[in-house]
């Protein structure tokens, strides 16, 4: 019988002590209190796109202009919106000495996140700027490993053309004037959903290739295609014994099976803790359930602060 999942943060912090490779996994759940709606929360501003129907090829091939649209859109939410205490606290774990202070058995650390709006990477920069702007300069030990952070699904920001492959990180707001003019027409990604409102973005006035000028799309990883960062994503999942899941419904795969993975390939020895607002993972997986905002709820149990004064 599978013993009920703790809430203890004593208990989670004695197992943090002992974890010698540790990954998180992260997910829409952990951007939601910096402003992105999830895909499935109450209000997912994707409802009306749907989001799934949306992301995949098919859907960009047959209609290139709602698709960017629909990414356009979440670029822009995302460069509205600030990294939240969640990101910040899972940043500082990034940072050799402070990892240690928390984890002093840890021999390695990754962040595998979902999320493709540029959150973590952003909140990794600034926290890497900080320390460098130190003086007298700050040793390696206290400069975050940025190694550490696995953008798995791709990045909302990644520009990649559909013909040659070339790929630009591109934070222009707007992309393009037709993607802009497409975001003001629509008061809300609501109502950029309905048929009737859809505006038709010719091609030739999409994002292009600034090389060989075909469409572009977002260099995101759709529903169907393979995750290019899975053979090494799989390899830290296999040396795992404790595994932080934020923020996720743990409904997509393979994302999905690495807790359980964790859990199973150390014959119930490895930990894993699940940070959300209900328990998503099956019976039995999860040894430690903190219920509530990842936002308030992970610095807690981590006993990091998200102050930036490092
Ligand atoms: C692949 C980029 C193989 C695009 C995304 C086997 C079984 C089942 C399905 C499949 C399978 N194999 C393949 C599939 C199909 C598919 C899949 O999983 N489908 C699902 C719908 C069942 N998987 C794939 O296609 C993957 N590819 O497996 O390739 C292959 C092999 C050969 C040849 C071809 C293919 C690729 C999947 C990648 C899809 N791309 N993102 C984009 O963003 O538009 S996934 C996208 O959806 C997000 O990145 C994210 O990962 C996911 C949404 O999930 P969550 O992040 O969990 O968000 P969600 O809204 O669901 O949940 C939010 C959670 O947060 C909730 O639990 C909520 O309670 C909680 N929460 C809310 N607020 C807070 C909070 N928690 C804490 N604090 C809060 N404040
Ligand atoms: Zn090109």
């Amino acid at each position: 019988m599978a013993r009920l999942p703790s809430n203890s943060i004593q208990e989670f912090q004695a197992a943090l002590k002992m974890a010698r490779n540790i990954i998180i996994v992260t997910g829409a759940g952990l951007s939601a209190a910096s402003g992105i709606p999830t895909f499935r929360g109450a209000g997912g501003m994707w409802r009306s796109l749907d989001a799934k129907s949306l992301a995949t090829p098919e859907a960009f091939e047959e209609n290139p202009s709602l698709v960017w649209q629909f990414y356009h859109y979440r670029r822009e939410k995302a460069l509205q919106c600030q990294p939240n205490a969640a990101h910040i606290v899972l940043a500082k774990l990034a940072i050799p000495s402070i990892l240690e202070k928390v984890a002093p058995a840890a021999k390695s650390f990754h962040l595998i996140t979902q999320n493709v709006d540029g959150l973590s990477p952003r909140i990794l920069q600034q926290i890497e700027s900080i320390q460098k702007a130190k003086e007298p300069p700050v040793s390696e030990k206290d400069l975050p490993d940025s190694s550490t952070l696995i953008e798995m699904h791709g990045r909302l920001f990644d520009v990649i053309c559909t013909q040659c492959e070339h790929s630009v990180f591109d934070v222009s707001s707007p992309l393009c004037p037709g993607l802009g003019e497409a975001d003001r027409k629509h008061a809300d990604i609501i109502a950029a959903g309905m048929k009737e409102n859809e505006i038709k973005i010719p091609i030739e006035e999409l994002p292009k290739c600034i090389k060989c000028g075909s469409l572009t799309r977002p260099g995101v990883v759709w529903f169907g295609e393979e995750i290019p960062l899975l053979p090494a994503i799989e390899e830290i999942v296999a040396k795992a014994d404790l595994c932080l899941v934020v923020g996720t419904s743990s409904t997509v795969f393979p994302a999905s099976t690495f807790a359980s993975e964790v859990k199973e390939r150390t014959d119930g020895k490895g930990i894993v803790a699940v940070f959300n607002l209900e328990n998503t993972e099956r019976k039995g997986v999860a040894d430690f359930v903190f219920i509530g905002g990842c936002e308030t709820e992970l610095p807690k149990a981590v006993g990091i602060d998200a102050s930036l004064d490092l």
